[in-house]
């Protein structure tokens, strides 16, 4: 499936510099920042550099590096938040909206890390 990146979508704004945002952690291929409209104590959306529309374009497109780049990006930035389950945390939930059934918004590939209280049971 071919995919047309908005340069023009909100996170290419911030990867931009052109908007501010409240960043948590920053590698050579990804950035991780706080959500706006937070639902939880802890979440932060990670998003790799690339233009990259949403997980499934990511998935074919990406290098390895930027593949190996994003997932060690979310383990370190559960690891910062203290939402890790091993020592002591209580876990985590990540979420990657995805195209239109998916319900994503912002067409620039993300995850959610959601955590710090217990989440509710997936129903919908
Ligand atoms: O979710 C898109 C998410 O992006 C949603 O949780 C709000 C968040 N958002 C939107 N604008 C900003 C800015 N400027 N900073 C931080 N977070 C933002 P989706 O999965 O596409 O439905």
């Amino acid at each position: 499936m071919p995919y047309t990146y908005d340069d023009q979508n909100i996170f290419a704004k911030i990867l931009r510099g052109e908007i501010p945002n409240n960043t948590v952690l920053e590698t050579d291929h990804c950035l991780a920042f706080n959500d706006i409209q937070p639902q939880a104590p802890v979440h932060v959306l990670v998003i790799p550099k690339g233009p990259y529309v949403n997980y499934d374009h990511f998935a074919a497109a990406a290098s390895d590096a930027e593949v190996a780049d994003f997932t060690r990006t979310v383990g370190e930035v559960c690891r910062i938040t203290g939402v890790q389950p091993g020592d002591g945390g209580g876990g985590y939930r990540l979420i990657s909206n995805t195209g239109r059934d998916g319900v994503q918004e912002v067409p620039h590939l993300h995850v959610h890390i959601l955590g710090g209280r217990v989440m509710g049971r997936m129903v919908s």
